[in-house]
């Protein structure tokens, strides 16, 4: 493992046409690729499928591997994995987090091009439905308090090598069995909006789809989540081998709340975790969350939400990319 940090100063040397470039053909080798059409599923349900006990495992990073990995997201849904990540390299992140989403804010302005923000020319043209697509995505960021990571090439690349650096290439490739891919439009940069909006649940396979591997990695970039004071994550940290019900919710691809109640809080089923900045919060396209919701939260939170898929099992609607 090389000992490549995020910092200010490595984040602002970078040569942002070379990584602007780069980033762009990272997406362009996926224009015409399609999804295996039966990829080995990572997850089976088993013929005797018995919920377990409803539970949040977690490790310290220096324990971490594809096995305990794939043990835990086959009986829990989750793992989390303690100070996977540097303070230098969060703190370098808020700071990226600040900057990407200030420069997005303005759909009508004229960015100069920066480290943090210089978007590829092909984005537009290689969403589903050109320039409404592109246009949507970045309006539901804004509305959410997010921003694609690939408006800011720079930023993409560095974290790139940063989690190459801590493993999380290798661990991909072993857990998924294949090289992985990531996706333009799951791989996000998050800075909470307060008040949160209550009618979040939802398993991100329920617009991914669902014949394919994943696994998100999730870095609060601060402290967060349970009495914090800052939203963290409210889960169902369960196996579930189905997508719920999306009947009475306010998106057809989310669950609502009255459901959530019936079939798994009144079970004492949903769980309100702590996490530290830089920890890692792994779970797939099935596993149940939102943003944590409470009225009286005081502070923002900072994330950083990466999915990755295998190179041949990925979802072609959320515009993969190689690494
Ligand atoms: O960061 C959040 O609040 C939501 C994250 C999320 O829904 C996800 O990572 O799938």
């Amino acid at each position: 493992m090389s000992l490549f940090e995020l910092t200010p100063a490595t984040l602002e040397s970078r040569d942002i046409v070379s990584d602007c470039l780069r980033m762009g053909d990272r997406m362009e080798a996926y224009r015409l690729k399609e999804p295996s059409g039966s990829p080995r599923l990572l997850i089976q349900k088993p013929a005797n499928a018995t919920p377990s006990q409803p539970r949040v495992p977690e490790i310290p990073a220096a324990e971490l591997n594809a096995d305990l990995l794939r043990a835990a997201i086959a009986e829990h849904g989750g793992l989390i994995v303690r100070q996977m990540f540097p303070q230098a390299s969060v703190d370098t992140l808020i700071n990226a987090t600040d900057r990407v989403i200030d420069a997005c804010a303005d759909p009508k302005a004229t960015v100069p091009a920066s480290v943090y923000h210089n978007p590829p020319a092909n984005l537009k043209t290689i969403m589903p439905n050109k320039d409404r697509e592109l246009a949507n995505t970045r309006s539901f960021h804004r509305d959410s308090g997010s921003a694609m990571c690939v408006e800011a090439p720079s930023v993409a690349e560095s974290l790139l090598q940063l989690y190459e650096a801590h493993g999380i290439k290798q661990l991909m490739t072993d857990y998924l069995g294949e090289p992985p891919c990531l996706s333009a439009k799951k791989w996000v940069l998050r800075r909470s909006r307060l008040p949160v909006a209550e009618a979040g649940w939802h398993q991100d396979g329920a617009f991914m789809g669902t014949n394919l591997n994943s696994l998100n990695m999730w870095i609060p970039l601060n402290r967060c989540g349970a009495d914090t004071g800052a939203p963290g994550l409210d889960v169902v940290p369960q196996r579930l081998y189905e997508i719920a019900s999306a009947e009475g919710a306010q998106f057809n691809w989310s669950v609502s709340d009255s459901l959530v109640t019936d079939q798994f809080a009144r079970n004492e089923a949903v769980m309100v975790p702590e996490f530290n900045a830089g920890d890692a919060f792994f779970f797939d396209h099935l596993y149940l969350h939102r943003t944590q919701y409470r009225t009286d939260f005081t502070k923002l939170r900072y994330a950083v939400e990466t999915w990755f898929f295998g190179a041949s099992s990925f979802p072609k609607n959320q515009i993969p990319l190689t690494w």
